[in-house]
């Protein structure tokens, strides 16, 4: 089956390849350099997947399916939230924004020594100009005190799931991509598609 995935970051990219299996051939906006990237304007993850997804299914026939996601942090309350790729401005690398995490966790430490964050990832389905589907998923665990691990991408090297003493950035694809919270939506992905895929 072939599997559009309206991102530019080729880490989600492989994600979604590994998750899937090799039943998926999937494609990505890095192959139509066209497209205009969508501004990110909605509040939630869920708004920001659906203007991603529909954005891309007016220029990509069939169904496409986009993903977005980001970090929440208890002690920033909830930071940086939909803001993760731009935490340290537009277009900062991800260890600027990985940086900017662990000083602001620094100044609050007095008052709110806690680390629990929780990765989040809204996928939206659409074809044409509709939406079909939105799925949403979670996985939880702490801000670790320094970065650790070279594996996956973002802020998975302060990222610790619960359950775990390493960082997925440490624990590597086969340990992120089976509990990650990417991983979760796309089982939900993974049903629908069967679902829309059956005759009726
Ligand atoms: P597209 O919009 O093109 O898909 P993007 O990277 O800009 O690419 P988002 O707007 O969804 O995507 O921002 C996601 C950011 O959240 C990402 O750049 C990371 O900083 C962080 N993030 C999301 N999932 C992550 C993961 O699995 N591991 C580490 N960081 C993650």
């Amino acid at each position: 089956m072939d599997l559009f995935v309206a991102t530019r970051n080729a880490h989600k990219t492989a994600e979604f390849a590994q998750i899937l299996g090799p039943e998926f051939v999937v494609r990505d906006l890095r192959t139509i350099p066209e497209a205009v990237p969508v501004e990110e304007t909605g509040s939630t993850f869920e708004e920001n997947a659906i203007l991603k997804a529909l954005a891309a299914a007016a220029i990509v026939p069939g169904v496409v399916v986009a993903d977005d996601s980001g970090l929440e942090v208890d002690a920033l309350n909830g930071a940086p939230g939909v803001y993760s790729a731009r935490y340290a401005g537009s277009g900062a690398p991800d260890v600027e924004n990985v940086n900017k995490l662990l000083r602001d966790l620094a100044v609050v430490e007095r008052t709110k020594p806690e680390r629990m964050a929780r990765f989040c990832c809204a996928l939206a389905v659409a074809r044409g100009g509709e939406v079909l589907a939105s799925f949403t998923a979670t996985s939880e665990g702490h801000i670790s005190h320094a970065p650790a691990g070279v594996s996956g991408f973002g802020y998975d090297p302060v990222f610790v799931p619960q359950g775990y003493t390493r960082t997925f950035a440490e624990l590597g694809p086969d340990v992120k991509n089976c509990l990650s919270h990417r991983a979760k939506a796309i089982a939900q992905l993974r049903e629908y598609l069967r679902e829309l895929a059956e005759p009726l």
